[in-house]
Formats: structure tokens, C-alpha cells, sequence
């Protein structure tokens, strides 16, 4: 059962955004309601901060039908591309949400917080049943819906359970978008699963952390970029620093937390974050344990249940890590997984699912070391083309491809540039074409096409884009 406190619910909190809360007795009681208006069929869920969100995603899966979670910031383009790749049956927003073209001729439903379901749900479909289809960036084309099923979720929440020593008594505070798996699956289903609490920040604020980890928040969880802010802050405020320092566990995901970021935090508060890998398809793999020795600039070893493995260019499995023979570095392989925390498929695309495994291991993309006792260190990405800013995951292909449809850009290449606050930052060479479009109007331009995190944060104006005899961009050669 993927919740199963929900079957036998307690009347202590379960959800908080700000002062709106339902026991999870409660949840179970409204969700109930919402799932007798719900088929089997995929529903779009309008993913806004807020805990009608949460009610519709708990809805849903009390009915068995796959959500599909949508970005609130969403743009035409990608929205057209969700709901032609997903066909949702309806759409499932809170009252007064005004929806965008597409997603308002869906049948709507919104969530009413005193229907009353009596707690009963649809019987609890297989674990191979669907429970989420959850867009993510490729490098090149538009975004690809992974389907999750249930086991991936109830087996990666528990293996989490143990290394985080995560139970009931423990309350999650975060302030990560509701879209994605880090914070909707491991932020909001984690802590339902455990039969405790999650408290979400709404928008994520070092001072609003602070307070919560200075009340009733036991756990925190985060993107680097937000780490980063902290740090900055609780230097400059030492009283935020004594309330931070009040968690249990800082974890950190989504993208790689810098050593120096890690530091700050230690010497500020004397926590040590916890920091652990995941993928949209794979969920998460690798994590430092509570208990565990906490080594900047690692994730951990593999989680209970997790198989992993590194491979050399040619596919071969790298046996031995350890120090290489010349002495300066240990082996770098890329990192296969294998487990009950995989996704099913890639919605519609054979081919990249096809594409995407090797003798049955996922092919994760991302490149790393691996001590003798099992840490992972991430040092790279197969794919130049894939950029992380601020823990998103943004194909370079998917923002040219929105740039070339504006009517004065002539040429562009887009590309990931290291970033102090986001981890990497998109930055767009653009040639126009006989009228000059200011950068601002491209950024825009972006963001109302795809998404705002998708802009780009510079836009370089050039002559020509360098190319090699083929005709191919030579991105490292873009300056
Ligand atoms: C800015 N805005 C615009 C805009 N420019 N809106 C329209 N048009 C434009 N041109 C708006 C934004 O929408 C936003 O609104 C506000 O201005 C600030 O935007 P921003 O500058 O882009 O935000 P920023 O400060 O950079 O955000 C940092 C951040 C964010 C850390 C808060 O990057 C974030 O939430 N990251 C979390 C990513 C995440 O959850 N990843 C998990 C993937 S799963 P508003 O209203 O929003 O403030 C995964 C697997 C795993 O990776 O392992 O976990
Ligand atoms: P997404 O497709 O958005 O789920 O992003 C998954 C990717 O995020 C992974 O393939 C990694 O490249 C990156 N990632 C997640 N967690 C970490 C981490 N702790 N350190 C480094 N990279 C990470």
C-alpha cells in the first residue's frame, strides 16, 4: 500500500502551508471525497504550492489515477506538448486557480476541503500500476513524461526511511516546487508514508526555514541553490544560524551541493548536510546515512535495494574504483542503476526507453568515483547538453529550439556556465537576424514558450556561431 496511513489515519498534522493544515485523518476523509469523482484515467494536477495540491496528488492515487503534475509557470509550448504526449481526463486545480488555454477546456474538478469521502479509496491497484507521469528535459526535443509506478515510490521512500532514520516523529519543512519528484514525491509523499508531517514553506525563505527548524521542523530539504542562500544568511545572522542549527537533518538534492557550500553551513551551525542523488526515472539512488560519515562533495553509497555500477566508455563495468593505476585519481565510470525504484517507461517514446537502458541497467548520464566502502562522487555529466540551474533539469536543445521561433534570431547555441548562486546558469549566443531583439525580449520570449526557470540568465549577441567542417556548433569554443 503506497499510503497506508492513510487507511488508518491519526488525527495528528499531517500538512501545513502556513495557517491552513489537515491532520492526516482529515486528508483522508477530503481526498476520499475527491477520488469518487475520479476515474481511472490520468489527471493533470494544476501543482501550485498550496495543499489542494497536495489533496488532489493524494486523490488521485486513493483512485488509482496517474497524476500528472503541472507546472504553474508552465508555457504554451511545453503545455501543448504535455497535454498532447499525456491526455489527461480532467483537471484537478484549487477553487479560484485561473488555468491557462488548453488546460481550461479540460473537464475541471476543484478541491473542496469539506467534501467528505468517509476515508474510503479504490482498492490498492499492483505495484507496477502508474501513480505519476512527471515531464523532464532531454537534450535534445521537447520533454519526456517518465511513468512512475507505485513500488518505485513505497520502495524509495522506505529505503530514504532508513538512512535518513526517518519515522513518524519527524516533520518535514521545505519550500520546493510541487512538479517534481524531489519535492512532491520525497517532500510531501515521504512524510504521509511515515505518518508524520510535512510543513511547506509556500516559497522557499532562509528566514522561514529558520523558524520552522527552530519549532517543530525536524528535517529540511532543499536544492543547493537554496543552501546557498542559507549560508549566506545565517553568516550574517547568527541568531538564524542557532535556529538552523536546532534540525535534525539538512538534506540536500537535485543537483551537486559544492564542498565549500557544505563548509559554511558546518562551521555556521554545526550541521553537517546529508546529501543524496536522484533522477526523475530512477528516483533516488544513492544517499550519506544519518548515521554515516558525512564527506562533502559525496552522496553516499547506493540505498538498501539500489543496485549500482560505473562504466567505462565501452559499457564495461569498472570492477575496482579504487585508486587508479597512475596514481592521481580513482576510476570515473558512468553510473548504471538497477532496482524496484525505476520508472516504467517513457510515455510514448519506445525509443528513448530503448535508448535509455543497457542489458537492463538505467543509463543515468552522469559520471563518478566510487570509494572502496561504496561513496558515490558525482564529477560530471555524459551530456554537455543537459544543464541543471537551480536543481532544473534544462535540455540546451529544447531553449535553442524556443529562441529560433522568435522572428529575430537567426542562429542561437545555448549552453550551461558555472553559477555561484544556481549551479549553472543557461547562457544563449545569439546571431539575430536583420533586427536586433534585446535580450530581455528573448528571455521573455522564453519563458512565456516554455517555462521561466528555462530562460536564459545571458544573452551573448555574436556575428556567427563557431562551427566545425560539419557544420556543428563548437560549444566549447563558445566564449
Ligand atoms: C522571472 N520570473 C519570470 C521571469 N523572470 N516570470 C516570467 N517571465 C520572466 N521573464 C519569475 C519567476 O517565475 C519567479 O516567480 C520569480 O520571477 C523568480 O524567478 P527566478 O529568478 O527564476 O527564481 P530563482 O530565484 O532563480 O529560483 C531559485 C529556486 C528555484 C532555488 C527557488 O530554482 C527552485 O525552486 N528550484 C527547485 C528545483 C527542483 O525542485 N528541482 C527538483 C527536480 S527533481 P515566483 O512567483 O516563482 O517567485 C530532481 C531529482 C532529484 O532533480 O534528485 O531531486
Ligand atoms: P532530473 O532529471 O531533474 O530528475 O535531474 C536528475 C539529475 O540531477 C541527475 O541525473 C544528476 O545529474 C542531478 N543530481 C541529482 N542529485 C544530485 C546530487 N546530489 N549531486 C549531483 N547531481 C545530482
Amino acid at each position: 500500500m503506497l499510503l497506508p496511513t492513510l487507511a488508518d489515519p491519526s488525527d495528528t498534522e499531517a500538512i501545513r502551508f502556513g495557517e491552513r493544515v489537515l491532520s492526516h485523518r482529515q486528508l483522508a476523509t477530503v481526498a476520499s471525497g475527491l477520488g469518487r469523482s475520479l476515474g481511472s484515467g490520468r489527471v493533470a494536477v494544476w501543482a501550485r504550492p498550496t495543499i489542494e495540491t497536495c489533496v488532489a496528488v493524494v486523490a488521485a492515487l486513493g483512485a488509482a489515477a496517474p497524476v500528472v503534475p503541472i507546472n504553474p509557470k508552465v508555457g504554451e509550448r511545453e503545455l501543448e506538448h504535455i497535454l498532447a504526449d499525456s491526455m489527461p481526463e480532467l483537471v484537478i486545480a484549487a477553487p479560484g486557480d485561473t488555468l491557462p488555454d488548453g488546460l481550461a477546456t479540460l473537464p475541471r474538478i476543484d478541491v473542496d476541503l469539506t467534501a467528505n469521502g468517509g476515508g474510503r479509496t479504490a482498492s490498492e491497484p499492483s505495484g507496477e500500476a502508474p501513480a505519476f507521469v512527471v515531464y523532464t528535459s532531454g537534450t535534445t526535443g521537447p520533454p519526456k513524461g517518465v511513468v512512475l509506478p507505485r513500488r518505485a515510490i513505497s520502495s524509495n521512500l522506505d529505503a530514504l526511511a532508513e538512512a535518513w532514520e526517518w519515522t513518524s516523529d519527524d516533520v518535514v519543512t521545505h519550500g520546493l516546487p510541487l512538479f517534481h519528484v524531489h519535492g512532491l514525491i520525497i517532500g510531501v509523499l515521504g512524510p504521509l508514508r511515515r505518518g508524520g508531517a510535512v510543513r511547506h514553506l509556500g516559497t522557499f525563505s532562509t528566514r522561514a526555514a529558520a523558524a520552522e527548524l527552530a519549532g517543530p521542523a525536524t528535517m529540511m530539504f532543499g536544492v543547493p541553490t537554496m543552501y546557498h542562500r542559507l549560508a549566506a544568511d545565517i553568516e550574517a545572522d547568527p541568531e538564524l544560524a542557532k535556529s538552523v542549527s536546532a534540525a535534525r537533518l539538512l538534506v540536500s538534492g537535485s543537483a551537486a551541493l559544492p564542498a565549500i557550500c557544505h563548509e559554511r553551513i558546518a562551521r555556521a551551525t554545526g550541521q553537517r548536510i546529508v546529501e543524496r542523488y536522484g533522477m526523475t526515472e530512477t528516483l533516488m539512488n544513492c544517499s550519506v546515512r544519518a548515521s554515516g560519515e558525512r564527506r562533502p562533495g559525496t552522496v553516499g553509497p547506493a540505498l538498501d535495494g539500489v543496485e549500482l555500477r560505473l562504466v567505462d566508455d565501452v559499457g564495461a563495468p569498472i570492477t575496482d574504483s579504487g585508486p587508479a593505476e597512475n596514481g592521481t585519481d580513482e576510476t570515473i565510470g558512468e553510473i548504471e542503476v538497477r532496482g524496484p525504484n525505476l520508472f516504467l517507461e517513457y510515455l510514448n517514446r519506445p525509443d528513448a526507453t530503448a535508448e535509455a537502458f543497457h542489458d537492463g541497467w538505467f543509463r543515468t548520464g552522469d559520471m563518478a568515483t566510487r570509494t572502496p566502502d561504496g561513496y558515490v562522487r558525482i564529477v560530471g555529466r555524459r551530456a554537455t547538453d543537459i544543464i541543471k540551474s537551480g536543481g532544473f533539469k534544462i535540455g540546451a536543445g529544447e531553449v535553442e529550439n524556443a529562441l529560433l521561433e522568435h522572428p529575430d534570431v537567426a542562429e542561437v547555441a545555448v549552453a550551461g556556465r558555472p553559477d555561484d548562486d544556481l549551479g549553472e546558469r543557461i547562457v544563449a549566443w545569439v546571431v539575430p537576424s536583420a533586427a536586433r531583439p534585446t535580450a530581455e525580449e528573448l528571455t521573455d520570449h522564453v519563458a512565456r514558450l516554455l517555462t521561466p526557470h528555462k530562460r536564459p540568465r545571458t544573452v551573448h549577441f555574436v556575428e556567427a556561431l563557431p562551427r566545425n567542417e560539419l557544420g556543428k556548433v563548437r560549444k566549447r569554443d563558445l566564449r
